[in-house]
């Protein structure tokens, strides 16, 4: 009845292109490519290496203090190792404030460049400024530390070393991948030494009967994909950094993006990791067994673990065999019960096809269309209030078409989708998904922003946008959009510039919201440098301390970024 209002319709990817019962076509766009742009999140985060000699037991630093609330630790980039590090402070939001350089940790000096340059050789020991400058900086330039060293190693043997030599030495260090990271965990907080993950981005083997992917830490997510699809399989996550972050980044802050709500967390998909201690303890954990139940499986402590308690340095993972039949609608809502209705809808008329269910305002829509060149709305020429991307994925193409048609049929006629158009083709499927994929580096063009990653009650998810609004009135743009599959609300307010009195409308306000619906302050990108102190929020003190006391047992320093105020005191 209302088909007329279908824009296009023709499967896409490996499909055929045979006309479904859709009756218009949308209009050929140029292809845009996958978004490689390296935003998303990432990264492992440290631990601080201390000598044993000093009877604290301060165990391997990544970074040294996160502090209070509020400031961007610009530090200024002086030239020489030992060089005095000057703080400038900036406001984002939730970031530490007052930090302060903890000093019992050593600075380097030039016998430190000498047993680097031994044990890595010249070329990977980097003092080169501009190459630290990009180390030093976070995807978003809200973040900045003042590494005067970037370590480039290429084995699980030499990070053990570089981790047991900083421990005795007392040297902080941070791991760092992509450096994709949203939240501040990826760099620098101080002169930290930056171990760079680059260089280890070997696939170790493949097994093609099940699926079982073990490579290095350092291989870029997209690189995976692309080695994966000669073998028929695909990784079973995806996000829109996949171009520059890397999979120990993705395992190390359990990384979620765009199809978890098919494939689930990296919980489920990582088999095996090996990791390197503060001490330079390896520990080989790096199972290819979809079964093992012999006693704790502490692979988990390190998946989304930021680093606080050693370096992935390898991952084994289960991979997913590609199915042919891809399809991708994009399609309007009028309001957002009616997003909520069509989610639960697709869960069951759906049901194992469905591999995407994102979702977008009208206000991130349009930040997209203006700031970023060649994206073009899907839905022309109308605004709405409300999209939504369904994606599909199946083993037969006629099953998951007749499938998807009667669902998006039904979806029209009982009102849940004012508008919508299927991806007709790849290059088609890609344009949309740089819509979505796309917001981030929309955001990032118009000014300043306040970023917050929210797991929440799906039916009250969007009540916290219309507060936001409500609270900061003309003042901000408060942009939504997420994994609304899986809960996850991306909640981005925009402003000219950085301002106190903004942010202290904001916070903490959405944490106590967040936290009185019993959700989390961070669903998947981490809580790094931004939410270091907020993790009590989400996290009750009593389980806090087993993880601490777990922490401890590894002989690392978890507070690093947890808790600044217990971690004071361990190094008073
Ligand atoms: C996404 O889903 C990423 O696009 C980034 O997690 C979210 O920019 C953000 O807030
Ligand atoms: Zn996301």
């Amino acid at each position: 009845m209302m088909m007329e209002k279908w824009r296009a319709s023709r499967r896409f990817l490996r499909c055929s292109a045979a006309v479904s019962l859709f009756d218009r076509i949308l209009t050929p766009t140029s292809a845009n490519s996958a978004c490689n742009s390296a935003f998303g999140f990432v990264n492992h985060r440290g631990s601080q290496l201390c000598n044993e000699n000093q009877k604290r037991k301060i165990g391997t630093c990544f970074h040294f203090l996160r502090g209070d609330r509020d400031t961007t630790l610009r530090t200024s980039m002086g030239t020489g190792i030992g060089s005095t590090v000057g703080l400038q402070h900036r406001c984002f939001g939730s970031a530490a404030s007052k930090v302060q350089r903890n000093p019992l940790f050593s600075t380097l000096n030039s016998d430190d460049i000498s047993y680097f340059k031994g044990v890595l050789g010249e070329k990977n020991v980097i003092q080169d400024e501009d190459k630290l400058m990009i180390a030093n900086t976070d995807w978003m330039r809200k973040y900045r530390g003042s590494s005067k060293l970037l370590l480039q190693p290429r084995s699980t043997e030499e990070i053990s070393q570089i981790l047991r030599y900083c421990n005795s030495r007392c040297l902080a260090v941070v791991p760092q991948g992509g450096n994709t990271g949203l939240v501040g965990g990826s760099v620098p907080v101080f002169d930290e030494v930056v171990i760079n993950l680059s260089l280890m981005n070997n696939v170790i083997s493949f097994d093609k009967v099940s699926g079982i992917l073990v490579c290095e830490a350092g291989c870029i997510l997209e690189n995976l994909m692309t080695y994966l699809d000669t073998q028929g399989f695909i990784m079973p996550l995806d996000l829109g950094a996949k171009g520059s972050c890397q999979i120990g980044g993705n395992v190390s802050t359990n990384a979620g993006g765009l199809r978890l709500v098919r494939y689930g967390s990296l919980h489920g998909n990582v088999l095996g990791v090996e990791v390197v201690l503060a001490n330079g303890d390896v520990l080989d954990m790096l199972g290819a067994l979809r079964k093992d139940n012999t006693g704790y499986d502490l692979k988990h402590l390190f998946i989304g673990s930021e680093g606080s308690l050693g370096i992935v340095t390898k991952v084994s993972i289960l991979t997913p065999p590609q199915l042919s039949a891809v399809n991708l609608a994009f399609l309007a809502c009028k309001d957002y019960y009616s997003c909520q209705k069509l989610l639960v809808e697709a869960k069951r008329k759906l049901g194992e096809i469905l591999s995407a269910f994102e979702f977008l305002d009208n206000l991130a829509m349009d930040l997209v269309l203006n700031h970023l060149e060649g994206v073009r709305n899907p839905l022309p020429p109308s605004m709405h209030d409300f999209y939504v991307l369904i994606e599909t994925t199946g083993s037969d193409e006629a099953h998951s078409k007749e499938k998807l048609e009667a669902f998006l049929l039904h979806a029209m006629e009982v009102g849940l989708i004012s508008d919508g158009v299927l991806a007709q083709d790849i290059n088609q499927a890609l344009s949309f998904w740089r819509v979505r994929e796309g917001l981030s580096e929309a955001l990032l063009k118009v000014g300043a922003c306040y970023k917050y990653d929210l797991s929440l009650p799906i039916e009250k998810l969007y009540n916290l946008v219309q507060e936001m609004r409500e609270r900061l009135g003309a003042s901000a743009k408060v942009i939504a959009y997420g994994h609304l599959g899986d809960g996850n609300l991306h909640l981005n307010i925009s402003t000219p510039q950085y301002d106190d009195k903004i942010l202290a409308q904001i916070e903490p306000f959405v944490y106590e919201w967040t936290s009185m619906h019993r959700g989390s302050i961070s669903a998947e990108h981490g809580l790094g440098l931004m939410k270091a102190n907020e993790i009590f929020y989400s996290k009750s003190t009593n389980v806090f301390s087993i993880a601490r006391e777990m922490q401890n047992n590894l002989d690392t320093d978890l507070c690093t970024y947890w808790n600044m105020e217990v971690r004071a005191k361990r190094l008073s």
